[in-house]
């Protein structure tokens, strides 16, 4: 019984997702952390996807997965350049497939199988394409315990410091060395890629991670910017001691004196996100008591600050205040406080032509959009400083995101596929067409 395209394009994409999903730590679902075990079999399953569709895959210095849908020359009927290089464009299309601890099926995800639904698009309609088209699973998107999230986007803008590819995690494990074990070299690190300035677009898919787009009933969120994300690791240093021992009035403990920082973020960023009226948050999502004995006034603290602002204003008005909440903090417990920035990302405006591009694609297939900012940080953020980027979202459930609740439909990642697809035919001049497979 021959199926409609757009029911064999959702099972293909279902497929896909559930594929994905089954690597996971089978006692965490759905974990998949950068460059652990399932990680590396998630990434031999997916070369292997892009191999399938025709895509010649490689992995480059950064350790991001690549394939390209090579110009052909001739038929696009493209000269070859002096030095034997196709004076070519490139355009990328990508995500990620890393997951943060118990995360979703979804996040980065999506994108990376919206990514290759174009491909299978340009194959099934025999379509050439007069730039290369390299569809991208970035390395690491996720925050990881080198402290730095968007490793392979980072690498690529040239935004990967030999201090953070030199850090070591506990189990003794270095960045660079786990870049190498995967196929990466580090060559690089520090600089642009030397292509850059013959890069189209860079596109992303994604899920909104928040609820607009549901409670709007809107398939498709034109993401204006990403915001600038800031990350701070917090010591508190105070005395460990005996719990029945120590009286109340001779205390040094590490774990109030964070307390009170915590809750004073807490409120500060409340009211600068209720004032500015725009997007601010401040969070404290991991923190770790040493020695951590319930019988033991904690020690020492340590705890890592993840904060996010869509102005500079509201971030420089942030820290100030956080310097005096710091500082007030560890003279009312008697405890040391430090803190040290682990990684930043300005704020990343989207290049208005592909928004547009993106808008219009959205349009000629029938799909609702709304302009919206992002909450969250994507691997276009570090694209954009280097290259046209631009990320459309898809409606998520409930918002949910980061934890296993987290949900979007085939038909939803379809919509966004047929976006994506009619943006890219659109950069190849061809005209603005749907792609729509109902
Ligand atoms: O943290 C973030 O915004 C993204 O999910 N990595
Ligand atoms: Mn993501
Ligand atoms: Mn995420």
């Amino acid at each position: 019984m021959k199926v409609s395209p757009a029911i064999a394009q959702t099972a293909r994409i279902a497929a896909a997702i559930d594929k994905l999903a089954s690597f996971t730590e089978a006692d965490r679902p759905y974990t998949r952390l950068v460059f652990s075990p399932e990680f590396d079999a998630a990434r031999n399953w997916l070369a292997d996807a892009f191999a399938a569709a025709g895509l010649v895959c490689h992995i480059d210095s950064g350790g991001n997965l690549i394939g390209t849908r090579t110009v052909n020359l001739e038929r696009a009927n493209l000269k070859m350049s002096d030095e034997g290089r196709a004076d070519r464009a490139k355009v990328l299309i990508g995500s990620h497939i890393d997951t943060v601890p118990a995360g979703g099926r979804f996040d980065g995800i999506a994108g990376v199988i919206a990514a290759l639904e174009v491909v299978h698009y340009l194959n099934e309609h025999q379509i050439e394409l007069p730039f290369d088209l390299e569809i991208v699973d970035y390395l690491g998107e996720e925050l990881n315990v080198w402290g730095t999230s968007c490793l392979g986007s980072r690498h690529m803008a040239g935004l990967l410091t030999p201090e953070i590819l030199g850090r070591v995690d506990v189990d003794g494990r270095q960045l660079a060395s786990e870049i190498t074990r995967i196929g990466g070299n580090n060559l690089g690190c520090d600089e642009v890629r030397s292509d850059a300035d013959q890069i189209l677009a860079c596109l992303e898919l994604h899920i909104e991670q928040a609820k607009l787009l549901e409670i709007q009933s809107h398939d498709i969120g034109i993401v204006t910017a990403i915001p600038g994300i800031y990350r701070y690791g917090i010591s508190v240093k105070g005395q460990a001691g005996h719990s029945g021992t120590t009286p109340m009035d001779d205390r040094q403990d590490a774990l109030v004196a964070a307390a009170d920082i915590i809750l004073a973020i807490n409120g500060l960023a409340s009211d600068i996100a209720r004032d500015e009226n725009q997007h601010f948050v401040a969070t404290i999502g991991k923190i770790e008591v040493f020695p951590n004995g319930a019988a033991i006034v904690p020690g020492q603290v340590e705890m890592t600050l993840d904060m996010r602002s869509a102005s500079t204003h509201s971030k420089s008005a942030f820290l100030a205040a956080f310097e005096t909440i710091c500082r007030d903090s560890a003279a009312r417990r008697h405890c040391a406080v430090d803190v040290r920035p682990l990684a930043a990302a300005d704020i990343a405006p989207m290049d208005s032509g592909l928004m547009q591009n993106l808008s219009d694609a959205a349009a000629v297939n029938g799909l609702s959009t709304i302009k919206l900012a992002s909450g969250a940080g994507h691997d276009t953020a570090h694209l954009s400083r280097f290259a046209p980027a631009a990320i459309i979202f898809i409606p998520c459930s409930d918002g949910l995101s980061h934890c296993p609740e987290e949900f979007t439909s085939n038909e939803a990642i379809a919509k966004g596929a047929w976006v994506l697809t009619s943006c890219v035919l659109a950069l190849a001049g061809k005209p603005l067409q749907a792609v729509v497979q109902r």
